[in-house]
C-alpha cells in the first residue's frame, strides 16, 4: 500500500513538473535550476543584462518599475546586475541602499529574470576601497593570518545578504555570484600587483567554501570572471581556483572595443567558451560596454558583431553591460539618445533575449 502511494506520488510529481514547462526558476535546488536553464538556452539565445537597471538611470533614481532598458525598448533586461561593495553600510559603493537592492532582486526574480552579483570588496583590514593598493597583505587575511577574522567578518555580511534573498514563499532566489573579478589586471587589491596567483586561488576558494560549507548557501552559481589580460587557455587558467568552486566561466572586456580589436574579443570569448564546454560550465560575457556610447552604433556595429561572429560565440549564455550613472557615465541609451534606435535593432535580433523574450519560452 505504502509502495503504491509512493509510485502514485511520483507520477503526480512528474505530471506537475511537466505541465509547468521549462522554467528558469523550477526544480529542487535553486542554483541547479538556473544552471540547467542557462545550459539549455546556449546556442539558442543570448540573454541581455544591465547593471543596477531597476535602481536608477538617466534622469531618475529609485522610481518603482523604472528601467532605462525598458524605457528604450519596452522590456526589462533578462539579466540584472548588482554589487555588494561597502556591504555593512546602509548603501553600496554606488549609493544604492542594500535594502533596495534586496527588493530589486526579489522583483527581478518574480518577473522571471536572472540576478548576478559582483563584489567591489573593501580590503578587510584598512577598509580602503577595491582600487586602493596601500598596505595589502593577502596572507594576513587568509586562514592562519592575523587579520583573517576581519575577512571572515566581511564574508559573514555577504552571507547574511545572500541568504536573505528569498521569494514570497520563502524559497531562496538563485544568484550568479561573481567575486574577485578582473584578477589579471592591476587595478584591484586582488589583482596582479598586490596578490600572487597562489594567494588569489586561496582567497577565491576560501570565499566559496565558506559560503557553501560553513554558511550552507545553496542558491549560488559562482562566476570566475577575468579581464582581457590573457591570450591562451593556460593564461586564462593561471588563477583558476578549481572546477569544484566555479560554475560560470566569464570574460570582462571593455578594452577590446576601445581599441577596435573585435577580433581579439572573439578570440578571448572563444577561449572562455572552449574551456566552459570542456569542463561542463556555463560561459558568459560577464561585463562589457562602451562608456558614453562614443563608438558609432556600438550595439549593432560592435557588440552584435562579436556575439554573432561564429557558431561558437553564439553559444555564450548572457552579456551584461555596466551601469547608467548619468550622462557622463552610461552604457545603455535612453529614449532620446542618438543610439536608441540602434539599441532597439540590437535587442530585436532573434538571438538577443530581454525579459519579455524569456517569458515566451514558457508559453
Ligand atoms: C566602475 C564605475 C564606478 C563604480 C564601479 C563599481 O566601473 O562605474 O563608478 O563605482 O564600477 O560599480
Amino acid at each position: 500500500m505504502r509502495r503504491l502511494f509512493f509510485y502514485l506520488s511520483l507520477i503526480l510529481l512528474s505530471f506537475i513538473s511537466c505541465s509547468q514547462g521549462k522554467n528558469v526558476h523550477d526544480s529542487v535546488l535553486p542554483a541547479t535550476a538556473l544552471k540547467n536553464f542557462l545550459t539549455d538556452i546556449s546556442g539558442k539565445a543570448i540573454l541581455f543584462g544591465h547593471q543596477d537597471d531597476l535602481a536608477y538611470g538617466i534622469g531618475w533614481n529609485s522610481i518603482p518599475g523604472e528601467s532605462d532598458v525598458k524605457r528604450t525598448t519596452g522590456s526589462y533586461p533578462a539579466v540584472f546586475g548588482w554589487d555588494l561593495g561597502n556591504i555593512g553600510d546602509v548603501k553600496n559603493l554606488d549609493g544604492v541602499p542594500f535594502d533596495s537592492i534586496k527588493a530589486y532582486i526579489k522583483r527581478a526574480h518574480q518577473l522571471g529574470g536572472i540576478n548576478t552579483i559582483s563584489w567591489h570588496a573593501r580590503y578587510p583590514v584598512t577598509k580602503y576601497d577595491s582600487w586602493n593598493l596601500t598596505s595589502i597583505d593577502i596572507p594576513a587575511i587568509l586562514p592562519g593570518g592575523q587579520s583573517h577574522y576581519l575577512f571572515v567578518k566581511e564574508l559573514d555580511l555577504v552571507a547574511g545578504f545572500l541568504s536573505s534573498l528569498k521569494d514570497d514563499s520563502g524559497k531562496s532566489i538563485p544568484i550568479i555570484f561573481r567575486p574577485w573579478h578582473e584578477m589579471y589586471g592591476n587595478w584591484f587589491w586582488w589583482g596582479s600587483s598586490a596578490c600572487s596567483d597562489k594567494e588569489y586561488r586561496q582567497l577565491f576558494r576560501f570565499t566559496v567554501e565558506y559560503l557553501r560549507n560553513v554558511k550552507g548557501l545553496r542558491n549560488l552559481l559562482i562566476a570566475f570572471s577575468p579581464d582581457k589580460g590573457f591570450n591562451s587557455k593556460e593564461d586564462y587558467l593561471k588563477r583558476y581556483p578549481g572546477d569544484d568552486v566555479v560554475d560560470v566561466l566569464g570574460l570582462d572586456d571593455y578594452g577590446g572595443f576601445k581599441q577596435n580589436r573585435l577580433d581579439l574579443i572573439v578570440i578571448r570569448l572563444g577561449i572562455v567558451i572552449d574551456l566552459a564546454k570542456e569542463r561542463g560550465k556555463i560561459s558568459a560575457f560577464t561585463e562589457t560596454g562602451n562608456d558614453k556610447l562614443n563608438i558609432n552604433n556600438w550595439y549593432t556595429s560592435n557588440l552584435l558583431q562579436v556575439l554573432k561572429a561564429s557558431e561558437k560565440t553564439r553559444s555564450i549564455s548572457y552579456v551584461l553591460v555596466w551601469r547608467n550613472r548619468d550622462e557622463k557615465h552610461f552604457y545603455v541609451p535612453w529614449p532620446g539618445h542618438e543610439q536608441a534606435e540602434d539599441f532597439r535593432t540590437f535587442v530585436n535580433d532573434k538571438m538577443i533575449f530581454l525579459l519579455d523574450d524569456i517569458k515566451t519560452l514558457n508559453q
